[in-house]
Order: structure tokens, then C-alpha cells, then sequence
């Protein structure tokens, strides 16, 4: 019965716009339900009940279509929700990892800091380092500079110091007995001055040993006529290195018994090295006491200068 009356309340709003007003209707649809009527009037209700069946079943389907869409888009909803939600699982992932690499990226970050400000302290010690090792290289340089300036004057010193050893080459000779052959006057009996070594006192020669200019002297007493045979002495200095090249001569001729005359003389000479200086008999004899402490007889010389 209440299905009847809702298929009716159904049947009424549909066929509202298009069938007579509704008190009509519901007036005939009540006869029609209480009374088995077989009129005219029920048949046609009957008949618009059943259109309105079909239609409802068809509304019906229609909203079960719908209803089927809807939840076929609930779903698709669902699904897209579900790749967001693993979207934003995923975001969060990235997210965390990202925060992850954001803190070993800040660390990485001071740690690169913290190493920048070590190289600036490097750097500024290798300024230091470098400035120092610039006043070192002045001071090397002034080093330098002041070992030349010494080395100039330790070729100076040389050079006097020269000079000075040029004193240091001297010889000084005597003979202690009296002598007469024509020959190099040799076997000097006394050398106790001869510095450099260069006088040879058995040979009575000097053998020059460096460049320069060289003063020699030599003094003798001449023998008496009456022991000697002779008036006459004649002594020379001369460079025996060949060519002969006489530097000084002494001459004395006294017939006068009982005088004693010594020959003195002296010579410079600018002399190479290896020549060879020595005094030379020539005439007459040479006289010697042969008393300790009385010697007349004597040969000498010394460098002057270096050349
Ligand atoms: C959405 O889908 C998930 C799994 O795919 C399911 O567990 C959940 O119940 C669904 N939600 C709705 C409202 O259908
Ligand atoms: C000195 O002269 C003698 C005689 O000529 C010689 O025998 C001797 O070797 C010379 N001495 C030196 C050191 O040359
Ligand atoms: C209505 O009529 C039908 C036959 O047309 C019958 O079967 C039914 O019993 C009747 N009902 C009433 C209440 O008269």
C-alpha cells in the first residue's frame, strides 16, 4: 500500500507538467486502489503507473550509473591522492636527504672556511717569510758587496804585503881569508843574512828570484904591492847570465908599500827572474887578515822593489 502511494506521489510529480491538475488525479487514483475498478480512468492510471515504474527504474539506473561514475572518480581521486601522499612521502625523502646534504654541505662549508682562514694565515706568513728572505738577500747582498770590498783590499794588502817581503829578500856575505884567483869570488865563509834564500854562498853567486829592481854593494881591501906582486885590484858586480853584463867595477893602483885601500861600490839594477848577480876578480888580490872579529871583505844586496 505505502509503495503504491509513493509510486502514485512519483507518478504525480512526473506527470505534473503535462497531465490535468492533481486533485483530479489523486481523487482517481484513490478510487482506483480501494475499489477493484476496471474503469476507464484506472486503466489509464494503471497504465501511467507502469510508465512510471519503467521511468523510475530507469532514473534509478541512471543514478546508479551516476553513482557507479562517481565512485569510478572517487577512485581515480584515491589513486591520484595516493601518488600525492607518495609524491609528498617521496618530497619528504628528498626533503630529509636534502637536509642531510644541506648539513654536510654546511659542514663541508665551515670546513672549507676554516681552511681559507688558515691559507690567509699561511699566505700572510709566506708574506713574512718572503719580506724576510728580501732583507736576507739585501743583507747578502751588502754581504757580498762588503766581501768584495774585502777581497779588493786584501789584494791591495797583498800588494803592500809585497812590498814588504820585498825586504825579506836581502843577502849579506863576508869572506875571512885574502883571495886571488880571476875568478867569481865564492866560498863566502860567512852568510848569516840571507833572506829568501837566494844567495848561494859556496858559489858566490845571487840567482834573482822575482822581478823588480835590486841594490847591490860590495867592499874589499886591496893587498899590499909587496905581498900581492901587484899595485893593482880590480873588482866588478856583475849579471854573469849570459850575455855578461857589468853593473859596477871598482879599480885601485897604489905602488905605495905600506898603505891599505879598500874598493867600495855599489849598483841598482832592474833584474829578471833567474838572473844570476856575482863579484868577479879581474886584476890583483883580495887581502885578509884572518883575525876573528877584523873582516873587510864583504858582499851585499837586497829587492827594492817588485816590477
Ligand atoms: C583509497 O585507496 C586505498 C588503497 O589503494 C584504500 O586503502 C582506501 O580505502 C581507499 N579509500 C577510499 C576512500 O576508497
Ligand atoms: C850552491 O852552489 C854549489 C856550487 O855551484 C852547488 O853545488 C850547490 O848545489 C848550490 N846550492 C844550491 C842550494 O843551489
Ligand atoms: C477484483 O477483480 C479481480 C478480477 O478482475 C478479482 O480477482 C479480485 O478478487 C477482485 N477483488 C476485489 C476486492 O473485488
Amino acid at each position: 500500500m505505502k509503495s503504491v502511494i509513493l509510486v502514485l506521489i512519483i507518478v504525480a510529480a512526473v506527470t505534473q507538467q503535462t497531465s490535468p491538475p492533481m486533485s483530479t488525479d489523486l481523487s482517481t487514483a484513490i478510487t482506483c486502489a480501494t475499489s477493484n475498478a476496471t474503469s476507464v480512468s484506472c486503466n489509464r492510471l494503471h497504465r501511467l503507473t507502469q510508465a512510471a515504474n519503467e521511468m523510475a527504474e530507469k532514473k534509478v539506473t541512471e543514478m546508479m550509473k551516476a553513482v557507479d561514475k562517481a565512485t569510478e572518480k572517487l577512485n581515480a581521486l584515491n589513486q591520484t591522492l595516493q601518488i600525492v601522499i607518495e609524491y609528498k612521502e617521496k618530497l619528504a625523502g628528498i626533503e630529509s636527504s636534502l637536509n642531510t646534504k644541506y648539513l654536510l654541505d654546511l659542514m663541508h662549508l665551515n670546513k672549507v672556511d676554516r681552511e681559507i682562514r688558515r691559507m690567509r694565515i699561511i699566505d700572510e706568513e709566506v708574506t713574512i717569510k718572503y719580506n724576510r728572505m728580501l732583507a736576507l738577500e739585501t743583507r747578502a747582498e751588502r754581504l757580498r758587496t762588503k766581501l768584495e770590498d774585502k777581497a779588493n783590499l786584501d789584494e791591495q794588502r797583498q800588494q803592500h804585503q809585497n812590498l814588504l817581503d820585498s825586504q825579506h829578500i836581502s843577502f849579506f856575505a863576508q869572506r875571512t881569508t885574502s883571495y886571488s884567483q880571476r875568478n867569481t869570488l865564492n866560498n863566502y865563509q860567512i852568510n848569516d843574512l840571507n833572506q829568501g834564500g837566494a844567495f848561494n854562498k859556496t858559489s858566490g853567486i845571487f840567482t834573482v828570484p822575482v822581478n823588480g829592481l835590486y841594490y847591490f854593494y860590495f867592499t874589499a881591501l886591496k893587498t899590499k904591492q909587496g905581498l900581492s906582486g901587484t899595485s893593482r885590484l880590480t873588482v866588478q858586480i856583475a849579471q854573469t847570465s849570459p850575455p855578461l853584463r857589468v853593473l859596477a867595477k871598482g879599480y885601485m893602483d897604489s905602488s905605495d908599500w905600506n898603505g891599505w885601500f879598500s874598493v867600495q861600490f855599489k849598483a841598482i839594477a832592474n833584474l829578471v827572474v833567474n838572473d844570476r848577480i856575482a863579484v868577479q876578480l879581474l886584476e890583483g888580490s883580495i887581502y885578509e887578515s884572518g883575525i876573528s872579529g877584523h873582516v873587510t871583505t864583504n858582499f851585499g844586496g837586497y829587492l827594492i822593489v817588485r816590477l
